[in-house]
């Protein structure tokens, strides 16, 4: 069954997601899954996603960052499983920066592995709000106004020449091996761009060329990122823009998430930027 109308149905939520911000800047009492305070974007952005995407005839079930559980409605014949990341980035709503929304459309019941993606989609909130779409081997970045999308690149690629680079975590906490690979593509002149939400870093690595990686750190070989809502679907739109991905060994699609709220490292961006991170960290484990 087509993924459009999943594609439409974030690009509307999207919309009101953005506009309902202004008003939820405050904290709930509720943590996520994973142990994060929720803030009442993350509550609303949730509930209308899952509304929205489990209304869709395709869907079968939705999981989010922000529910413990899948969430199950109706039957299909070729039934679509949907992982989603409501609002991604949404500490940055205290400071005003940039969020996002990131959904991954699965063909398997969740947690379900790299492979059973099918397509893959984030929505930036940004100076404009914007969406990128991935499925079937073609990436695409649309402008999203009042729900409607208007495509601004229907065949959206890494450019090769990469110019920026932005990684997680506190530097005295990475490990020796990534910090030396890190000062080895600093040596590159690339330029640092971290802001502090995936899919805004994502979205630079996308429009200049570079890296972006949230590193297994000193008492958390797991990293931050989690594999199903994060990794997977970033991990997807990159590939499918030719460029690469890895969890420090090997490309995150060929991962198999053990539970839904699994966390892993996380580095996506042009393939030989990816090749030398592996390298180092294989050179590491020597
Ligand atoms: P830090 C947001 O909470 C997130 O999951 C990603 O979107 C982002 O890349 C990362 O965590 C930021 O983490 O530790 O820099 O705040």
């Amino acid at each position: 069954m087509s993924v459009e109308p999943v594609f439409e149905a974030v690009a509307a939520a999207g919309s009101e997601i953005r506009d309902a911000l202004a008003e939820r800047r405050s904290y709930e009492e509720e943590q996520n899954p994973s142990g994060e305070r929720q803030l009442a974007a993350d509550v609303y952005a949730d509930d209308l996603l899952g509304e929205r995407l489990l209304e869709l005839d395709s869907v079968t079930t939705y999981a989010s960052e922000e529910r413990e559980t899948v969430e199950r409605r109706g039957t299909a014949a070729d039934p679509h499983h949907v992982s989603c990341d409501p609002l991604d980035g949404s500490s940055n709503l205290t400071s005003n920066n940039a969020m996002g929304t990131i959904v991954g459309v699965y063909d398997q019941p969740l947690p379900a592995p790299g492979s059973a993606l099918v397509a893959a989609c984030y929505v930036l909130y940004g100076p404009v709000t914007t969406m990128v779409t991935a499925r079937d081997g073609t990436v695409a970045e649309c402008l999203v106004e009042n729900g409607d999308r208007t495509v601004l690149n229907d065949n959206l690629t890494i450019p090769e020449d990469p110019v920026t680079y932005g990684f997680g975590g506190r530097i005295p906490d990475w490990l020796p091996d990534f910090a030396d690979y890190v000062e080895d593509i600093e040596s590159d002149r690339l330029k640092l761009r971290y802001a502090g939400a995936m899919v805004a870093d994502v979205n630079q690595v996308l429009s200049y060329g570079g890296i972006f990686g949230y590193p297994m750190v000193q008492g958390r070989p797991e990293g931050k990122l989690r594999l199903q809502f994060e990794g997977l679907p970033m991990g997807y739109v990159v590939e499918t823009a030719g460029g690469a991905s890895t969890d420090g060994t090997r490309s995150l699609l060929k991962r198999s998430p053990d539970s839904l709220h699994e966390r892993s490292p996380v580095f996506v961006g042009n393939d030989p930027l990816v090749e030398r991170l592996e390298m180092a960290m294989a050179d590491g484990d020597a």
